[in-house]
């Protein structure tokens, strides 16, 4: 063997034996995105995308990465999850196949497209496993980018853990601190906006992460040129590398991708670096390439050149690592010829043990089918069509479930006007398997823990004659001191959280008592916000996110919809990121201060709860409520209630709101309204003012929108008054359109109709400045006013008869 490789390999710690069998994970690699694709192309998968040329950098990765650490990465990383066992190669085919049996394909249980890796944070009852002894990985997504925001977070908590004191009690999540994040992103998605935030949030946090940037010079057939200024990530990069040993800012790295002694030398230094002293790097990996193109979607001949195609198959790290081992005499091609075939040989093998195991529970399913239908035929008078559709689906070679069910509804619909056992027995098998269905694709949108939301016990406020009246912001004040007292890993963070303790004061004064570290400042960086929220609550944390004003959830609902509110449904309930963002919004005066996107956040955060207090104490109670719960949610406070004056419950600590139950705010026997946060007072004072009227309204505060009263309290009342007003700020067919979908069509509100159903709403545009702009632009007092009139007015013309 060369002399110099030997001193490299000592140098290194690296023996032989290591290599090659590093080469021979390689070589399997590669064997399963070659079969991968083929088995796409021949249609047994929907899709296929593979970590093809990007084999070598992982390997060296892979060495470095140790249990407690967390990967958050993208599709291209199979080798790295491969080297670490975080994903067989029977269950990565298992994905590719859409296997939905949990067992078979732990990371999504088949709702997830191929290459989309996950740990099993959580053990069966939703309870966290010990991080520290597994190699972790949060659950990847498809858009290009949001594996970053969480990266700020799940580095954080490596912080926290290591300079916290208290949080010695939580063994479980880390070893004082000593775990590193590795990132994972492609050269093109270097271009997205939130790359950038996140690598600045890094640096800014100080936090232990290793970042590598794949980088194959292409985004699908986007060239770098298009793609980074000067089209070089690493020369954009520099300014945010630490000088001379210093502080602030990353070690940078720039290395081969094909270059194994080179990856492994910068991967053991930027790794002990990161886990040491907690300095971050980026790591740059150049001349990497896609073998087979992007994915299984097209070919890149279309768009490469002969010459680019003909320097990737020169570059390809795969060839490349098998030269350098026969060069330098760290193996024979026979050696070498060997380990291939057997390779060649264990991954077609283990393919097909993956395909048989996939479609032999639809074969079974397809077959009990079958036959009952083939049970209809016989008792039936339409034999010939129903033979034809029994054997079509028993002998279909790979059925699907959809299939299945096309079949049987088919069937009974063919025999819609028979009576007989046969019928009823397929109607049963059919209502089963939908039932197993739904839950199989549908289960763990929210926990399903004992800790789950909806389980945490209702404990109502107590009030004595002492209890004191306090402006709503020393309400939430007070408990969120409690929090903090009581519960350690509660942490909490925003823009001016910290020293000023909020834009509205409700954490006054607690950094000073708590520290910096529990109540912090952050950065103008919504998305990193909740994504420092989202990694620190992957391990165990309770992070409260602030998000300074309503209107700018925008930023991050992209974040909040992709990762927050999809993680425990896309895992089926292998992880949870129980986040908890506070923000306040409606009523006060400008379109970036008033607005009101209720509709759209609700339908984009299915997976999340969204509670709309209309005042501090309700808030208070549910952020008890979420403190003891193991789900993420979203509390809207509203602006205009911090100063309000209301009485502090004498068990602050302990009262809770529970979710989903709406509160009758008044009592009334003609109109319902239905409403919620600051419309409650509008609605009040109407109701008011309605009263000398003779009409009495029945003022419903919702409180939560998602879930949406899950009693059906608003149902009673409608059975009560005949007649139903929905009312909020958000613009038409908004939310009052998602709440009256709730009660007239889920709580079967439309048979307890006397009148059309209304909603008042804000106007479509943008809430206007100034008190008359707010009052044209929103809903108020004399618009409900109005309009209840008119129902009343309609119903009973000689009782109510017009005003205007
Ligand atoms: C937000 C978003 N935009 C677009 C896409 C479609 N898309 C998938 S992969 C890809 C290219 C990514 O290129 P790069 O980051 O260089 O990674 P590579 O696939 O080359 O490893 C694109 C545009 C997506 N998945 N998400």
């Amino acid at each position: 063997m060369n002399k110099s490789v030997m001193t490299t390999l000592e140098r290194l710690n690296l023996t032989v034996e290591e290599i090659v069998a590093d080469y021979r994970l390689v070589y399997r690699s590669r064997q399963v995105s070659l079969i991968g694709r083929q088995e796409a192309l021949a249609g047994k998968a929907g899709f296929g995308i593979f970590g093809d040329g990007k084999e070598v950098p992982q390997v060296a990765l892979a060495k470095v990465f140790h249990k407690g650490d967390f990967r958050s990465g993208y599709y291209r990383d199979q080798t790295l999850m491969f080297a670490l066992d975080v994903c067989t190669i029977e269950a990565f085919f298992a994905q590719l196949y859409a296997n939905a049996d949990l067992k078979a394909e732990p990371a999504s249980g088949g709702r997830q497209m191929n290459a989309h890796f996950a740990s099993r944070s959580l053990d069966e009852n939703g309870g966290w496993r010990d991080l520290t002894n597994m190699y972790n990985t949060a659950a990847d997504m498809s858009c290009t980018g949001a594996q970053m925001p969480r990266i700020a977070g799940l580095a954080y908590a490596s912080k926290l853990y290591r300079q916290l004191e208290t949080l010695q009690a939580y063994p479980q999540f880390s070893n004082q601190g000593n775990e590193v994040t590795f990132g994972t992103i492609g050269n093109a998605t270097c271009a997205e906006g939130v790359f950038w935030e996140t690598v600045n949030a890094i640096g800014v946090l100080k936090v232990p992460v290793v970042l590598s940037i794949w980088d194959d010079g292409y985004g699908i057939s986007v060239p770098n040129e298009f793609q980074v200024t000067k089209q070089d990530i690493y020369a954009i990069l520099q300014g945010f590398r630490r000088e001379n040993g210093g502080e602030a800012g990353f070690d940078l790295y720039q290395v081969k991708g094909w270059d194994y002694l080179a990856l492994v030398e910068v991967y053991q230094q930027a790794a002990a670096l990161a886990r040491q002293e907690h300095v971050p790097a980026i790591i740059h990996v150049t001349e990497l390439t896609q073998p087979q193109g992007h994915s299984s979607s097209g070919s890149h001949e279309r768009y490469k050149s002969q010459e680019r195609l003909a320097w990737e198959a020169a570059h390809d790290c795969l060839p490349r690592m098998r030269a350098w081992l026969v060069e330098t005499g760290l193996a024979d091609e026979e050696q070498l010829a060997v380990i291939e075939a057997e390779e060649q040989a264990q991954v077609r093998a283990i393919q097909r043990r993956a395909w048989e195991a996939a479609t032999a529970p639809l074969r079974q399913e397809a077959a009990e089918a079958g036959q009952l239908i083939q049970a209809l035929a016989d008792s039936a008078g339409r034999q010939a069509q129903l033979q034809d559709l029994g054997r079509q689906i028993v002998e279909e070679k790979s059925p699907n479930r959809k299939q299945i069910m096309v079949a049987v509804q088919d069937a009974l619909l063919a025999t819609i006007d028979e009576e007989s056992p046969a019928r009823q027995a397929l109607i049963a098998w059919q209502q089963e398997q939908l039932t197993r269905n739904r839950r199989r694709f549908g289960s763990h949108l929210y926990s399903e823990s004992p800790q789950a939301a909806l389980r945490v016990p209702a404990v109502a406020p107590v009030y004595s004659p002492n209890s004191a009246s306090i402006p709503g912001h020393e309400v939430l004040n007070a408990c969120f001191d409690a929090m903090l007292a009581r519960e350690p890993h509660f942490i909490a963070f925003g823009q001016d959280l910290g020293r000023l303790g909020g834009v509205n004061l409700g954490f006054a004064g607690l950094q000073e008592k708590y520290g910096p570290l529990r109540v912090a400042d952050t950065g103008i960086r919504e998305t990193t916000i909740i994504g420092q929220a989202i990694g620190a609550a992957m391990r165990g944390l309770r992070p409260l996110a602030e998000i300074q004003y309503l209107d700018y959830l925008l930023y991050c609902l992209q974040i909040m919809s992709d990762d927050v509110a999809s993680l425990h449904y896309r895992t089926r309930g292998g992880q949870k990121a129980p986040v908890i963002v506070r923000t306040r919004g409606h009523r006060q005066v400008g379109i970036w201060h008033a607005g009101s996107p209720l509709a759209g956040i609700i339908n984009l955060l299915r997976g999340m709860h969204v509670l709309v207090p209309r005042n501090m104490v309700q808030a208070a109670g549910f952020y008890n409520t979420l403190l003891l719960s193991d789900d993420p949610a979203l509390v809207i406070e509203t602006l205009n209630a911090y100063r309000r004056k209301e009485r502090l419950p004498d068990n602050l600590a302990e009262f809770t709101v529970p979710l989903g139950v709406p509160e009758l705010l008044r009592p009334g026997d003609d109109i319902t309204l239905v409403t919620y946060g600051a419309c409650c007072p509008i609605a009040l004072e109407a109701a008011e003012r309605l009263s000398r009227l003779a009409i009495e309204l029945e003022v419903i505060d919702v409180q939560t929108l998602l879930p949406f009263d899950t009693g059906g309290r608003i149902l009673e009342s409608l059975k009560k008054t005949g007649r139903i007003i929905f009312m909020d700020e958000d613009v038409p067919g908004g939310a009052t359109a998602y709440m009256m979908q709730q009660v007239i069509e889920g709580q079967g509100g439309y048979y307890w109709l006397d009148s059309e159903p209304c909603t008042l709403t804000a106007q479509a545009h943008r809430p206007a400045y100034g008190v008359d702009g707010d009052y044209f632009s929103k809903p108020n007092v004399q618009d409900v006013m109005a309009l209840a009139y008119e129902l009343m007015n309609e119903a009973d013309p000689a009782h109510y008869p017009p005003f205007s």
